[in-house]
């Protein structure tokens, strides 16, 4: 504590008072408990920290005052995000007696104290203010232009190491932010482009108007030129939609989008219907993704039921219909994004994603019901496609439900309810429980000779299950081999109300393991599958119950000697081990493609053995861009999905 005494600006010759030490020890606290303020310490944190710089910057451009952030990620994994708003603050803060700029990077969510009349909304996962990230960095630098000059301050662990000092004059205003993560925190160094970029790309949609730039300086081109993006959206949500639904073909001329305030609330929203059968509405609260939902998505939800409903009654197109219309049937085939910026959001649910605010929930629904009803009665044409599609759903949801209800069906069940073809395990507790679902009866069976029958149980399925992604829902509930997931699982789906609700309080396995063959038919098969959980059983993988097996891909065999290896590198490596003594001789190489080439105990040793196997959970980093490649990759267009494989090949371990 002295020695910030001894660097700060202002009060060189003063004694620090209560409130400083506080400052150092909510710091502290933040070095002691960081996945309290930013989530983990994992690749999700220390990406954690390039966003909440970037939101304060972002807050600054809705403040009115900045159009451009870049973001540099450094050779060395290190980050700079500069903007061209007003720059933090310099001058000496009255109640602190130290800078500005110091009592923003130094007290816990400080952000905001200065500029009352603002309008600022960064919150909820974000929001933990920048000197949460000061904390956390070997290495802080602030670099600001203001009045004419340029003022500079570092810190180490968030403790400032020198006064803000003035280093230059400048005619330009902004702010810089350069960081060195902490090693000692983080247990991974290395920044994903992609993830950056999407977010990014995501926030450039989110507020239109702002140029959002990232440079990667570890890639560069034949050129030398660097890994870069730039983003900007003229239309906001409109493009975004645009952009999500890409591959999917559209119902309408034109998407629908709705701008404007309720009650003080400022709600956007665009939506259009495709041809597809999933419901894809995607909601933000200043900014950040609430895939939970929560009240401003019962209210879009409310409005929407209520105003087509209304409508469709009044132009006798439902006279013939001969069964109830519900709200699913309303968001068959629409793709939504609705956003909100919320002054002080109140966040739920098991992610804290789920928005809480009960005043949200009438101000979207007065908004939409409003301009949905001029819109309808302004476009006829588009409101009697809607309709149609609507009657369709329900047609179809009516079919669903015969078909779910064969799922409970005895003739495709053992006695014991199970499916035949499942290799129960005998632990009965799920914790301690997984279960494979094996590409074909063939690496089926082996697996069931190598597995531990006590915790682990095998599901084969028959190559390619059902594109889920292509198919009507009354088509998912009639294929045998999904009624096998679904009842292997102990996982049921929808009451009439709400068809696609999913009760997982009986799940039978904490660990589901999706394990096929390394080569394209058995990354197509995985992927399938995968589409498959995201779609009807999305809550799994958020709970993190989804792996993927790792099988090896090389078998090097010296004499007794036998080694597995999972990528080439590892292959360069033993190859040169087994060949220490001088010879090139007895090495055999084996390249694995399907599962079936290794026998049960290699099996078990390699893939199946927790205490030797690779398993790689699967996590859904954003929702939004998920579920615009799982309808890209599996979907009808086939020149985006090119690129997209050639543009990933690259981090996929198949060969044909
Ligand atoms: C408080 C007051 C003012 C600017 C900012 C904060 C500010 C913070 C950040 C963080 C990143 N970029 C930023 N840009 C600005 C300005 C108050 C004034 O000039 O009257």
């Amino acid at each position: 504590m002295r020695d910030l005494n001894k660097n700060s600006l202002a009060n060189e010759n003063q004694i620090y008072d209560a409130n400083n030490i506080q400052v150092l020890e909510g710091l502290e606290a933040v070095r002691k408990r960081p996945s309290m303020y930013i989530g983990d310490v994992s690749s999700r944190g220390l990406h954690h920290l390039v966003n909440e710089v970037i939101d304060n910057s972002i807050d600054e451009a809705l403040a009115g005052y900045c159009d451009q952030i870049n973001l540099f990620i450094h050779e060395d994994n290190t980050i700079t995000v500069n903007d061209n708003g007003r720059g933090i603050p310099t001058d000496i803060h009255e109640k602190e007696n130290r800078s500005a700029l110091e009592v923003v990077m130094t007290v816990l969510h400080a952000g905001g104290k200065f500029d009352k009349g603002s309008y600022k909304v960064s919150g909820g996962l974000h929001g933990v203010g920048v000197s949460c990230v000061n904390a956390l960095t070997s290495k802080l630098v602030a670099t600001i232009h203001r009045d004419g000059k340029i003022f500079r301050q570092e810190y180490q662990k968030g403790k400032p190491v020198n006064p803000v000092e003035v280093i230059g004059d400048t005619d330009k205003t902004g702010t810089e932010i350069y960081f060195e993560p902490d090693d000692s925190i983080f247990l991974v160094r290395e920044y994903n482009y992609d993830l950056l970029a999407t977010r990014l790309r995501e926030l450039a949609f989110l507020n239109k108007g702002i140029r959002l730039n990232i440079t990667d300086e570890r890639i560069k081109d034949e050129e030398g030129n660097y890994q870069s993006d730039s983003f900007y959206s003229e239309e906001g949500l409109k493009d975004f939609l645009k952009y999500l639904d890409e591959t999917r073909e559209a119902l309408m001329p034109d998407s629908i989008s709705i701008e404007g305030e309720k009650n003080s609330i400022p709600v956007e929203i665009a939506m259009q219907y495709n041809t597809s059968f999933a419901e894809n509405i995607h909601s933000y609260v200043n900014n950040i993704n609430t895939h939970e939902g929560g009240t401003h998505m019962a209210g879009f939800r409310r409005a929407l039921t209520r105003t087509l409903k209304t409508y469709a009654e009044k132009s006798g197109m439902l006279a013939k219909l001969k069964f109830d219309i519900n709200g699913d049937d309303f968001r068959e085939g629409l793709t939504a994004i609705i956003s909100v910026k919320v002054m002080e959001p109140q966040f739920e649910g098991q992610t804290k994603t789920k928005l809480g605010n009960s005043e949200v929930m009438g101000a979207v629904d007065q908004f939409v019901s409003e301009h949905l009803f001029y819109y309808l009665d302004e476009n006829p044409k588009v409101a009697k496609t809607i309709v149609n599609k609507v009657i369709l759903a329900a047609t179809a949801r009516h079919a669903a439900r015969k078909a779910r209800e064969l799922v409970q069906r005895k003739n495709v069940l053992s006695s014991s309810g199970l499916p035949g073809k499942l290799a129960d395990c005998s632990e009965r507790d799920p914790d301690k429980s997984e279960i494979y679902l094996v590409e074909g009866d063939s690496a089926g069976g082996t697996a069931k000779q190598g597995r531990d029958r006590k915790f682990q149980a095998i599901l084969p399925l028959k190559g390619k299950i059902l594109n889920v992604e292509k198919a009507m829902q009354h088509k998912i509930f009639e294929s045998d081999e999904i009624k096998n997931i679904f009842t292997a699982l102990g996982v049921s789906v929808g009451t009439e109300e709400d068809s696609k609700a999913l009760n997982t309080d009986k799940l039978r396995y904490s660990k589901i393991i999706i394990m096929t063959d390394a080569d394209v038919d058995g990354s197509h098969i995985a992927t399938l599958v995968l589409t498959f959980f995201f779609r009807y059983m999305r809550e799994l993988i958020e709970n993190g119950n989804i792996y993927i097996a790792t099988p090896p891909l090389y078998l090097i065999r010296k004499g007794k000697e036998e080694r597995f290896c999972w990528n080439e590198d590892e292959r360069k490596q033993v190859v040169q081990e087994l060949s220490k003594d001088g010879t090139e001789k007895g090495l055999s190489l084996q390249r694995y493609k399907g599962l079936g080439e290794m026998n049960s105990e290699q099996l078990w040793h390699t893939t199946m053995n927790p205490g030797s196997r690779i398993l790689r959970q699967v996590t859904i980093e954003n929702g939004t861009e998920a579920d615009r490649i799982f309808s890209m990759l599996m979907g009808d267009e086939v020149p985006p999905r090119r690129e997209f494989i050639e543009k990933n090949a690259r981090y996929a371990n198949i060969d044909a």
